[in-house]
């Protein structure tokens, strides 16, 4: 087999790169380790910027989201009890989208099958071969066999536990990386929600999210240890724990009732660097994590699509490697603002330090948020997302 460019991993990253390429008339192949129902079956990202919701507009798989999606012009912060609401609208002109990461999936999915374009699932022990020449190779596992896909390109969209970083000698890549001593305990429920925007939580008994996908169903997140075990926590508890975080007026609002998804997702910064090595190219988590408090991980795939895809246009279209050449440098400078903003919300509203002192600057950083404009501004310039 032989195409132009395999792409590893059907995740956001890897459907929305294929479906751009795919509109550029670029060949490409997809290899998923899963199976597309599995795929669909996680519950992440909830959030996304203009530049998302653009990209997604170009790629033709636009249509649902701006049907079912809510425009929030901006986010509240409670502290102590009282909430604090920052405009977006007001600070920036902009606003953000709250569409679910399972129905944006679903929609590229859609797309991708409409465009008849191969996705091959339950691809096991995928292998690169010759990404430092210039014909590099791909083999897998599928249907019993194993199989061969010659390529011009490889995009290593896999995720944080893929096979394409790890590919990649050790001497060529360095890891940035902070782990955070908490877990998010994630709840999706068939619920109304306790307001129509955002609510993030700062409380002594720990940080809390209310969030929705829709008018009747909700997410809601607890900050958690590390050592929580999700079997240990029946519904009748989250509910119990999230009670107490909650102001009076969310309080009153909570309508609580049995979960539909639940799930710990570890807290962690990670920046690999670079992002290319000869012909293989990273985009996504593949090669770099957030800490979800800044709602920036899908954001940052995205925008890594956004400059592979025109870097591999150029190569095709224009005969032109500067895009490619580029593409590393470009992507980081985005990446890195990204993990500043998402480090910044998560040291700020997270209990993560029992020193007194840490916590007295916590609630200096949360006060100077809510009385200075120019501070609000820094916030909800980077929440509505940096331009490109
Ligand atoms: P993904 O991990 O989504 O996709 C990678 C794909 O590659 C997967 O389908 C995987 O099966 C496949 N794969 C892996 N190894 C392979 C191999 N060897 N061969 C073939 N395929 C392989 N972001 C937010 O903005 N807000 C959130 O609330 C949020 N919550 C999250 C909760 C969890 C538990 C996790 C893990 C992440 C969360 N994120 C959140 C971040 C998340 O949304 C990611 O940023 C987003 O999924 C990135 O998309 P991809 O880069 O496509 O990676
Ligand atoms: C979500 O709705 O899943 C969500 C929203 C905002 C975040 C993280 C997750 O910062």
């Amino acid at each position: 087999m032989r195409t132009e460019v395999v792409i590893i991993g059907a995740g956001p990253a890897g459907l929305l790169l294929g479906q751009l390429l795919h509109k550029h008339g670029i060949d490409n192949v997809i290899l998923e380790r899963q199976t597309g129902e599995y795929v669909l079956g996680r519950v992440r990202a909830g959030v996304i910027e203009q530049v998302t919701i653009d990209l997604l507009d170009e790629a033709g798989v636009g249509a649902r989201m701006h049907e079912d999606g809510l425009v929030h012009e901006g986010v509240q912060i409670c502290v102590d009890g009282v909430r604090h609401r920052i405009s977006f609208a007001e600070l920036t002109g902009k606003a953000v989208m709250v569409y679910g990461q399972t129905e944006i999936t679903k929609d590229l999915m859609d797309g991708r099958a409409a465009a008849g374009a191969p996705t091959i699932y339950a691809a096991y022990d995928v292998h690169l071969h010759g990404i430092f020449g210039d014909k590099p190779h791909v083999t897998f596992r599928a249907d019993g066999k194993t199989q061969e896909i010659a390529c011009d390109f490889v995009a290593g969209c896999d995720g944080f536990h893929g096979v394409c970083r790890k590919s990649v000698p050790a001497h060529a890549i360095t890891a940035h990386e902070r782990v955070y001593p908490l877990g998010w305990l994630g709840i999706l429920s068939d619920t109304p929600p306790v307001s129509d925007e955002l609510i993030y939580v700062h409380h002594p008994l720990g940080f809390a999210l209310c969030s929705m996908r829709s008018p009747t169903r909700s997410r809601y997140y607890l900050q958690c240890s590390l050592a929580e075990d999700v079997d240990s926590w029946p519904d009748d508890r989250f509910w119990e724990e999230l009670r107490p975080r909650l102001d009076d007026k969310a309080r009153a609002r909570l309508v609580t009732g049995p979960s539909i998804e639940k799930s710990i997702a570890p807290l962690r910064s990670f920046v690999a660097e670079p992002m290319r090595f000869g012909r293989l190219y990273l985009a996504g988590d593949a090669a770099h994590i957030v800490p979800p408090t800044g709602a920036k991980g899908l954001n940052l795939a995205a925008s890594d699509v956004r400059y592979l895809s025109q870097a591999l246009v150029e190569h095709y279209a224009e005969k032109s490697d500067a895009g490619l050449d580029h593409y590393s440098e470009r992507a980081l400078n985005r990446v890195w603002k990204a993990e500043r903003f998402s480090w910044w919300m998560t040291t700020m509203l997270h209990r993560i330090s029992e020193n007194p002192f840490d916590q007295k600057i916590q609630l200096a950083e949360l006060d100077y948020l809510f009385r200075s404009k120019a501070a609000a501004t820094v916030f909800a310039e980077n929440y509505v997302g940096l331009p490109y």
